[in-house]
């Protein structure tokens, strides 16, 4: 099973500020933790991170006969993009969306979500461990 893990802008910076809200491991701890966990589920998982969100929607494209699953963090896109929402619709790859912060305890811009109805569930706010808690849920669904 090969699942592809996506993070949108500036998530490549974690651990560097807002430590109250982000915690304070970096991007490449994120990555080793999210390597460790597929070791341990025994899936393939593929992490990428861009700033661009036209790239975002090469990805989704892409990830369609070549992954079984997506892990979709779009960052600061989550509230802005159809672009993305249209992707994971067309692509129709079994998406989870993650965020690391709990988005209805923050701004009210950010409790709206447009790929939100795309994808199969949303966890937010449990932190980095939310990354692994997605991956463990799509593979629940796509072994049923
Ligand atoms: O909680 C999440 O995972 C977010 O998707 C993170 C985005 C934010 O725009 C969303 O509303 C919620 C922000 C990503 C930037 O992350 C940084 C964290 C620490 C330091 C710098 C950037």
């Amino acid at each position: 099973m090969k699942l592809l893990i996506l993070n949108g802008p500036n998530l490549n910076l974690l651990g560097i500020r807002e430590p109250e809200i982000y915690g304070n491991k970096t991007y490449s701890d994120l990555c080793k933790l999210i390597e460790a966990h597929a070791a341990d589920i025994c899936v393939e998982a593929e992490i990428r991170q861009t700033n661009h969100e036209g790239l975002l929607v090469d990805w989704i494209q892409g990830a369609r006969g070549c992954f079984d699953g997506i892990v979709l963090n779009p960052a600061a896109y989550t509230h802005t993009s159809v672009a993305l929402l249209d992707a994971v619709l067309a692509a129709q790859v079994p998406t989870v969306e993650v965020h690391i912060s709990d988005l209805k305890q923050r701004e009210p811009f950010r409790r709206i979500s447009y790929v939100r109805e795309a994808c199969l569930a949303t966890v937010a706010g449990k932190g980095l461990t939310g990354y692994l808690e997605a991956m463990d849920l799509l593979k629940q669904i796509l072994n049923r």
